[in-house]
């Protein structure tokens, strides 16, 4: 069976928003077509507590997309986004949320940010995800949204180790791109057996 990964389609990640992608929006319509083929569509949603350790505001001296090490590894920092019950942590208001089976959450412990939809940064973390999908049978991920390089790219990593078939419908996903991070993404998903698709 296939699911529709969609990731972080959100206010705060779409123009207007507090770390809007370029285009972000322009994904929403065809998402929402592509999900009437999907088998299960399943939505994640950045959702992170106010004073998040992923917020740049919480490092003095630092601005976003400088980086700081934390204990589980070198994490770039971001403005202020998609805090618990704000606006900007609410679906694109156009999204198709009704067709969502399943609604992940991540980013919700303080000290520890997660772009994955399997795991959060330390890499061994789990959001819960992977059982959810093996007990409904699932085997065939199409991952779409928002944002490509970050969290879309992260989470078809994690699928493929975690012996999901992962393809990444590149036209339905829009990239921050900050210093490269968009084409050494686009590489490490060719490497790891991820499909381009789109
Ligand atoms: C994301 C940076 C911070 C993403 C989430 O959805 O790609 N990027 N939080
Ligand atoms: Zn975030």
């Amino acid at each position: 069976m296939q699911a529709l990964i969609v990731i972080d389609v959100q206010r705060d990640f779409c123009e207007g928003g507090a770390l809007a992608v370029p285009g972000g929006s322009e994904v929403v319509a065809p998402i929402n077509a592509l999900m009437s083929e999907a088998g299960a569509v399943v939505l994640t949603q950045d959702w992170h507590p106010a004073g998040h350790s992923s917020f740049a505001s919480q490092h003095e001296g630092k601005s976003p997309l400088e980086t700081v090490e934390m204990p589980y590894g070198t994490q770039v920092l971001w403005p202020d986004h998609c805090m618990q019950g704000t606006q900007g942590a609410e679906f694109h208001e156009d999204l198709d949320t009704a067709r969502a089976e399943m609604i992940v959450r991540k980013g919700f412990r303080p000290g520890i940010d997660s772009y994955s939809a399997f795991f959060e940064n330390d890499h061994e973390t789990p959001t819960g995800l992977a059982g959810y999908l093996r007990e409904r049978g699932i085997e065939d991920l199409t991952f779409v949204g928002l944002a490509y390089d970050f969290c879309v790219a992260w989470s078809a990593l994690d699928a493929a180790k975690l012996g999901f078939r992962a393809t990444v419908r590149e036209d339905l996903c829009r990239a921050i791109d900050a210093d490269g991070s968009k084409a050494a993404a686009r590489a490490r998903m060719q490497d790891a057996g991820v499909t381009l698709a789109g």
